[in-house]
């Protein structure tokens, strides 16, 4: 058999085997967890209501409803269930910025992300910015003292292709020029992706190559 022959059937079952890889699926992350901003008697879903975070403080601050995991956390869960979130002085968080790291779920082709958020006063207290993979958003939200709300974010185009480019979807908080006190319970993460083939396929797939070819070049002198 000759070597251009070998490869061209190599190639279609690389081919075909890339498809069946590719196929699209439903995927649910989530940062942090869904306990009522770690105390009892907060809402962290539906329809808006009003926690009162009875940590010490003025207005119930510096309070730290995290369990072990999310103050060891480095994916954004170390800023939930805590208030206020990234505001040092009125609450455990050392810093006034902040990143939400979702783990990689393949190429993204859509995606709703969903956050439990509360006490957003932002025509008070000035907003805090917020951008997705580094396109900006708005969350100049004014809910009101202590209320508790859950809200949810179709990504555009632009933001999908830029999770996409970075390998994962990312949330970057900037505290600096606001001085609300906020809070979140949980981030989720939802939509369809397409699967990336995993290396010790792709790795396979090489060898295999590299083996027909040596032996066509072989059979060929
Ligand atoms: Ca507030
Ligand atoms: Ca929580």
């Amino acid at each position: 058999m000759k070597i251009s022959r070998i490869l061209s059937i190599t190639l279609v079952t690389v081919v075909l085997l890339a498809g069946t890889t590719a196929m699209a699926g439903p995927f649910d992350v989530l940062v942090g967890d869904k306990d009522g901003y770690g105390t009892v008697g907060c809402s962290d879903t539906g329809a808006p209501g009003t926690c009162v975070w009875p940590g010490g403080g003025p207005s119930g601050t510096s309070y730290d409803g995290r369990d072990p995991a999310e103050m060891a956390a480095t994916n954004g869960a170390q800023i939930t269930d805590v208030y206020s979130a990234i505001f040092p002085t009125f609450g455990p968080n050392p810093s006034e910025t902040a990143s939400v790291i979702f783990p990689s779920v393949g190429t993204i082709t859509s995606a709703t992300l969903t956050v439990a958020m509360g006490d957003f006063q932002a025509s008070t207290f000035g907003p805090i910015a917020v951008n997705f993979n580094g396109i900006t958003e708005s969350w100049a939200f004014d809910d009101g003292f202590q209320v508790t709300t859950t809200r949810s974010f179709t990504l555009s185009a632009a933001e999908i292709a830029a999770a996409n480019l970075a390998g994962q979807f990312q949330i970057n908080l900037d505290h600096t020029g606001s001085s609300d006190f906020i809070a979140f319970d949980w981030f989720e993460l939802s939509g369809t992706s397409t699967a990336v083939p995993e290396p010790s396929m792709l790795l396979l797939l090489g060898s295999g190559l590299v083996g027909l070819a040596g032996l066509g070049w072989r059979r060929n002198r």
